[in-house]
């Protein structure tokens, strides 16, 4: 174990222990953290929070672009939390914690060598305390502890980007588990020096479990059910934050041409359960399993296991057309709780690949 996995663990500990610890340390952020929870509980039965009507659903096109430096530099990025009243499945709502105010968060894209002055804004209008733990980071916490901000403030830390991969980030305050059920995770890819293989598309995606006392796809406002939370017995497994939310059915599917190549990055936030991704109708063709892009990719992978605190990065050939799905192939989570992403490979059939019997 290396000294950084020591200290986060140390800190995730020290975290779980609650509140009241960091209170007998004479801060009075733990108090305050405490005293938010119990209004949280009152407001989150509320049917009308701040930002109602918002969207959380990620767009997964919406990345930063390949990098094509050879050279490091320096980055200012700031992310805002945003605790927004989202539909969870039609006509049913969620109060989600989120960076950016999607799920997942957005993707940060450097190159090993970057520098990064990021800064973790928790505007006035927010209820909770928030932080940042980031696994690309060397440092107490991956930066947790000096990134939690009450609401009506902002924590600033610098980094490097000293190794490479695609590294999830996580909310990390003593409800840490709540808030990343509740969408509170997103990725930060750090490329390799030499940058990454050239691809036509792609895609980010982020999976995690979200636990209500209401039943699945209970019309109204949904509460939060820690008691499920604990036992690990989820409503909702999701792609992108909200059920089935990237296919053709509610209008939001991905979208390729046959004789492309598509990247897909996967962040598992859980906060509690394994994913088995698998593409239904193609396979990984380049396969970094935990998103450990200075090796040599896996080959033609089927169903990769994504633990959650971690991520996946595959590669996809497309010899015709067809909608591949994205699941976990643990399939109750597909066919019962809402985890489904489609994308729709347009062009032509290649019946020496795969034709229908008459
Ligand atoms: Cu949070």
């Amino acid at each position: 174990m290396t000294t950084s996995e020591t200290d986060r663990r140390g800190f995730l500990r020290a975290a779980a222990g609650s509140a009241l610890a960091l209170t007998v340390g004479g801060m009075t952020i733990g108090l305050f953290a405490r005293a938010e929870e119990a209004k949280r509980g009152a407001r989150q039965a509320e049917p009308q929070p701040a930002r109602a009507g918002a969207v959380v659903i990620a767009d997964p096109s919406r990345i930063p672009p390949p990098i094509r430096r050879g050279h490091p530099v320096h980055h200012e990025i700031t992310l805002e939390v945003e605790e927004i009243v989202s539909e969870i499945a039609p006509g049913a709502r969620f109060r989600f914690q989120t960076f950016g105010g999607q799920v997942p968060g957005p993707m940060l894209r450097v190159r090993r060598g970057d520098t990064i002055a990021f800064t973790l804004k928790n505007p006035a209008r927010n209820v909770l305390l928030h932080s940042i733990d980031m696994h690309a980071i060397y440092g107490t916490g991956g930066g947790a502890a000096a990134t939690a901000v009450l609401p009506g403030s902002a924590k600033s830390i610098v980094f490097k980007a000293a190794y490479p991969g695609f590294f999830i980030y996580h909310c990390a305050v003593p409800e840490m588990d709540m808030h990343i059920a509740s969408g509170m995770y997103g990725a930060i890819l750090v490329e390799p020096e030499r940058g990454l293989a050239h691809v036509d598309r792609e895609f980010y995606l982020g999976q995690n479990e979200v636990y209500t006392v209401e039943p699945f796809g209970t019309k109204g406002q949904h509460k939060f059910d820690q008691d499920a939370m604990v036992r690990e017995q989820p409503t909702y497994v999701l792609l992108n934050g909200a059920a089935n939310a990237l296919t053709v059915e509610r209008g939001r599917p991905m979208r390729a041409k046959v004789g492309e190549t598509v990247r897909v990055f996967l962040v598992n936030g859980g906060p509690n359960l394994l994913s088995s991704f698998h593409p239904i109708g193609n396979v990984w063709s380049r396969a970094w399993p935990q998103g450990a892009l200075a090796n040599r990719p896996l080959r033609y992978v089927q169903t990769q296991p994504v633990a959650p605190g971690s991520t996946f990065v595959g590669e996809m050939e497309l010899p015709l057309a067809e909608t591949i799905k994205l699941v976990d192939h643990a399939l109750s989570r597909v066919l019962h709780q809402g985890l489904l992403a489609e994308i729709v490979v347009a062009g032509k059939d290649d019946p020496s690949i795969f034709k229908a019997g008459r």
